[in-house]
């Protein structure tokens, strides 16, 4: 078994080298390779996939690497799976906005034991290995006392990819459940948000696993609650992030929703 201390350094160290990579390529914001309505497939996201992934196999030779630009499929459970995300909200970086991150996991046998999010322009790195604390720049984080869901600020993300429908009546929801919704656009950083105590709350149907397997187990170890409300056929999850104190409440107003749509 690889030490969890081990694991977090290397996905720490790809997730840094990754975004700074994409940092040092600022000028290349717009060097995309299909710019489609709901999304922006970058040339920068391969390029810093691969440099994430070189840092992983060096150090680990024999195990799984997947992310979001790998041409496979997601892979089994089995063993050792790392995860990338190089840039999670794309779309931000594109249009020059400053929230977008890199996120990199791994997982043994489907379990969360280490995960980084980096957040090059505002300079935040998140961390957090299965049995220790999370952390923001070095420093222990935890999630908001907020028990009262109206006053809860709470983020989401409008994947409007099955029905804009759906999209819409979850939005809705979730203004009529919390304070205030927010929509930064960056499902990890967004978690990551959760589990430093600015945010009460996250929801979005329509990520991915890279999108939330490192901020995931981020907001767990920071006290909070992460959970996969739905995973539908072609692998988007709807994810619900808490600070703990708020879950029941949220996942009984949402998920109602995402089973009336099937
Ligand atoms: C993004 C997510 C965001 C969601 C976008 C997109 P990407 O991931 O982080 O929350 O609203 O549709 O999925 O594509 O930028 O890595």
């Amino acid at each position: 078994m690889c030490s969890s201390i081990h694991l977090l350094a290397i996905a720490t160290f790809a997730a840094r080298r990754a975004g700074e990579y994409v940092l040092a390529n600022l000028h290349r914001r717009t060097d995309a390779n299909a710019v489609h309505r709901l999304d922006v497939k970058h040339k920068l996201d391969v390029e810093a996939q691969e440099v994430a992934t070189g840092i992983i196999r060096q150090a680990f030779p024999d195990h799984v690497i997947f992310g979001e630009e790998s041409e496979t499929g997601i892979p089994s459970a089995d063993g050792y799976v790392w995860i990338i995300d190089p840039i999670d909200g794309t779309v931000n970086f594109f249009h020059g906005m400053h929230w977008w991150c890199s996120s990199v996991a791994v997982r043994h046998n489907g379990k969360a034991l280490a995960g980084a999010v980096f957040l090059p322009q505002v300079n935040e790195l998140f961390q957090a290995t299965a049995d220790g604390p999370a952390l923001c720049n070095g420093m222990p984080i935890r999630v908001s006392g907020t028990a009262s869901p109206e006053l809860a600020a709470f983020a989401t993300g409008m994947g409007k990819w099955r029905s804009e429908e759906l999209a819409y009546r979850l939005l809705r929801a979730i203004s009529d459940f919390a304070q205030r919704p927010r929509m930064f656009g960056s499902a990890a950083a967004d978690m990551c948000m959760v589990a430093a105590g600015r945010m009460d709350g996250f929801f979005e149907s329509g990520i991915h696993v890279w999108d939330m397997a490192a901020a995931g187990l981020i907001v767990e170890r920071a006290g909070g609650t992460a959970e996969v409300l739905r995973a539908f056929p072609d692998g988007c999850l709807a994810v619900l992030a808490t600070n703990g104190k708020l879950h029941a409440a949220s996942r009984d107003v949402l998920l109602p929703i995402l089973c009336e749509f099937g």
